[in-house]
């Protein structure tokens, strides 16, 4: 039988919206849903069935019977292991407490189910993968704007300009932003480009920046400062909707471009011709704040400061500007519910100290890395179980040696995976969930300038004995005695209460895949925004009454990036339009494309090592030696080394991955708690690792 399934891809978090077409329970065609992506797919989602076909996964529940990493696994029934978990949970809680319990979980806009079960247990440590991702950008944009990083929409399309600082938008992709810049492109637009080597977006770029690594807060200030001599930015604006130009102004005085070009190693007519075209630009310039932003000391600082020139360009609720993302209530409507509105609020303080001892940190998803801070020392109280969704800790933060230290105090560790995770090898439980081409999920709303509604259908039945993850949460809460959380049996009961109050019905998903609360954009009157920015003043607070409040400036004064010890470089990374993260290194398609990674080395400085195209090279941090391919180039700045985040992974049962390329992870030894004080993400573009041509030959390579 045949059938056409729209649904969500699950390849990579960017969830994008997808037509599957099914005969006799099998995909025989995926494309992007025609009325939001025109069709368009990336290659990781092209390669969603051969996940499905893939046998080197978890099939059924696994229970560790060896030691923690050794993969001594026992197949077990869902029922075994479920009762086994709660049995597990049980315990820790009756001697421990339920807030010993935490849970984190890449969900994105399904994170409510992981959410309302922590709350469930009664324990408030919920948290996610943000501190190795967006929460510097995120809280750079809560200092200024009052909204965090997704409170705007960059209206890409219809820009003049588009100016990114290391956000290679077009290889670390999302599909519908891609083709708004190359319809940007099209038009005429400009694009300037900023990083420590040349990419595919930088040779896409109208201007492109080699920069020393680590000095995007001096090119930004510099911006600043030349626009703001030159009088180029958009005083009405600056004067009606922010606080704090006259300290700004006065601020980056001495950031000059001349100075700038000195510390990013750039020419200082290059950039006189940048504040050029961006004065003429604006406002339909867009400063894209960043999505991680590659992670120096300051990055907070950069971003905060590439937020600011947003402003002073005057580009907010512009065409080709930053939009206000609008929810269902800027419509007139009614979001869907969320099953965290019927678990108890948990009265305990995080173990994280988000909200408490932190108070510059937005309590949401809290900070993950400081948990293990907690478990190692049982301050401010003993964490002991630890479940983890769509989320491989050992693959998202530094130095997973140091974290497995930490998770030895853990009486109970689960993995809910489609995968084996680098994480859930260290485990106690593997509970596979179905592939995204399996399962449903549930209603999301999105925001954005025609705010709707989303979901993801089963396109096909389950392959193996996997569950969906409504119903492992379900069965893990009906155990517990906490069924009255999950009351909902059927995945169809559960969208009937989220749809509820919006006053849609599924019928209404069937024509497009996705419900619309607005037929045009929805703008806000530019001459009417007070108060939409949720800043204690109402505005954009340039000078920040927050930041002022728990003692950090607005303005941190410039420090240049420490240099590589001799014999060193500082380690950057990336990602490749083929991966996702670690962990599509063993599909078999995309392994096929790109088996494993290589280290950038400068053609100079790999000269003077010795070191030719092709060799292996020895990469070296503390204990810790990676062995990998050397690849030379002159687009890479001579302090920096660059790989391919996600590879060097070490699970026997992924037999293309297994010890494929070189992992970054390893490589950024004792930095799991290098914080960044105001925004929280972690430092990890701050590790300098020592390079040598290697005494391994290639025919030992698979050995390694
Ligand atoms: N050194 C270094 N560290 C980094 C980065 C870097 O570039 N370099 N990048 C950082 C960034 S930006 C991020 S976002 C994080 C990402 O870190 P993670 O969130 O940990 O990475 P992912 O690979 O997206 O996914 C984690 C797990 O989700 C599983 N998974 C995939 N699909 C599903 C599914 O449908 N259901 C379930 N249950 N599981 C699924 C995968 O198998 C994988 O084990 O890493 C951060 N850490
Ligand atoms: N194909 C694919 N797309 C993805 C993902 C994926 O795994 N695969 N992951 C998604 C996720 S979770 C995220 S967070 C985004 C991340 O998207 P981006 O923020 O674009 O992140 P990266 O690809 O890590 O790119 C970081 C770039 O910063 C550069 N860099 C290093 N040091 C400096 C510096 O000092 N200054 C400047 N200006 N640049 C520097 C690196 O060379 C690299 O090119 O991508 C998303 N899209
Ligand atoms: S960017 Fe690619 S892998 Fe990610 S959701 Fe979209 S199509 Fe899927
Ligand atoms: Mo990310």
């Amino acid at each position: 039988m045949k059938k056409s399934v729209w649904s969500m891809c699950g390849m990579c978090t960017v969830r994008c919206p997808i037509r599957v077409e099914v005969e006799d329970n099998t995909v025989t065609w995926l494309e992007g849903n025609q009325h939001i992506l025109k069709g368009a797919l990336c290659a990781k989602g092209s390669a969603g069935p051969a996940l499905v076909a893939d046998k080197e996964r978890p099939q059924q529940p696994l229970i560790r019977r060896g030691g923690r990493g050794a993969g001594r696994w026992e197949a077990v029934s869902w029922e075994f292991a479920l009762d086994y978990i709660a049995d597990k949970l049980k315990t820790i809680i009756d001697r421990h407490g339920p807030e010993s319990i935490m849970a984190s979980s890449r969900g994105g806009p399904f994170h409510d189910l992981v959410k309302a079960f922590t709350h469930a247990l009664g324990s408030p440590n919920y948290t996610d993968h943000d501190s190795a991702c967006g929460r510097n950008v995120h809280h750079a944009s809560i200092s200024l704007f009052g909204l965090g990083r997704k409170g705007f929409i960059y209206d890409i399309k219809n820009a003049k300009h588009l100016v990114l600082f290391g956000r290679n938008i077009l290889s670390s992709l999302r599909p519908a932003e891609v083709n708004q810049v190359m319809d940007m492109l099209d038009k005429g637009g400009r694009l300037t480009y900023v990083d420590v080597r040349q990419t595919l977006t930088g040779i896409k770029a109208t201007n492109f920046f080699q920069v020393r690594p680590g000095t995007d807060y001096a090119l930004a200030l510099a911006l600043i400062h030349e626009i703001i001599k030159a009088d180029g930015y958009d005083a009405e604006f600056v004067e009606r909707y922010t606080t704090g130009f006259d300290e700004l102004a006065y601020f980056v005085e001495n950031y000059s471009a001349e100075w700038a070009a000195k510390e990013c190693g750039i020419k200082v007519k290059d950039i006189h011709e940048l504040v050029g075209q961006l004065i003429a630009d604006r406002p339909k310039v867009v400063f894209h704040p960043g999505w991680m932003l590659s992670r120096y000391n300051d990055s907070f600082y950069a971003s905060r400061a590439l937020n600011c020139l947003n402003a002073l360009m005057g580009n907010i609720e512009v065409e080709g500007g930053l939009i206000f993302a609008k929810g269902a209530g800027d419509c007139g409507g009614k979001g869907p519910r969320s099953l965290t509105e019927l678990s108890p609020k948990p009265t305990a303080k995080r173990a994280d100290g988000v909200g408490d001892v932190y108070k510059q940190f937005e309590k949401g998803p809290g900070l993950f890395h400081l948990f293990y801070k907690a478990m190692a020392t049982a301050t401010p109280y003993p964490i002991k179980g630890i479940i983890c969704v769509r989320h491989d800790p050992f693959a998202c933060f530094p130095d997973p040696k140091a974290q497995k230290e930490a998770l030895d105090n853990c009486d109970l560790i689960v993995s809910v995976d489609t995968h084996y995770s680098e994480f859930g090898w260290y485990a106690d439980v593997i509970l596979p969930e179905s592939t995204y081409l399996e399962r449903d999920s549930m209603i999301a709303l999105q925001k954005g300038m025609k705010p709707r509604l989303v979901m993801r259908n089963k396109a096909i039945d389950p392959q193996d004995d996997t569950l969906d993850l409504y119903r492992i949460i379900k069965g893990l809460a009906t155990r517990l005695g906490l069924d009255q959380y999950f009351p909902h049996s059927t995945m169809q009961e559960l969208w009937a209460w989220q749809l509820e109050p919006t006053g849609f019905t599924l019928a209404d998903f069937e024509k497009k895949g996705f419900v619309e609360y607005a037929d045009k954009p929805v703008l806000y009157d530019r001459d009417k925004l007070e108060g939409k920015f949720k800043t204690p003043s109402g505005k954009i607070e340039i000078i920040s009454q927050k930041l002022d409040e728990w003692g950090f400036p607005s303005w941190k004064p410039y420090e240049s990036p420490a240099k590589p010890p001799k014999g060193q470089y500082r380690l950057v990374f990336g990602r490749s339009p083929l991966h996702a993260h670690s962990h599509t290194i063993n599909n078999p398609l995309l392994n096929e494309l790109m088996p494993q990674n290589t280290l950038w080395i400068n053609t100079r400085e790999g000269g003077k090592m010795g070191i030719a195209e092709g060799d292996l090279v020895d990469v070296i941090s503390g204990d810790v030696t990676s062995v990998v391919i050397a690849k030379l180039t002159d687009f890479i700045h001579p302090e920096a080394v660059y790989t391919v985040h996600g590879f060097g992974r070490q699970i026997p049962l992924q037999t293309r991955a297994y010890h494929a390329g070189m992992s970054d992870q390893k490589l950024m030894k004792g930095q799991l708690q290098n914080m960044d004080p105001v925004g929280g993400g972690l430092n990890l573009c701050e590790t300098f690792v020592a390079v040598r041509k290697s005494s391994k030959n290639h025919q030992r390579k698979r050995e390694l």
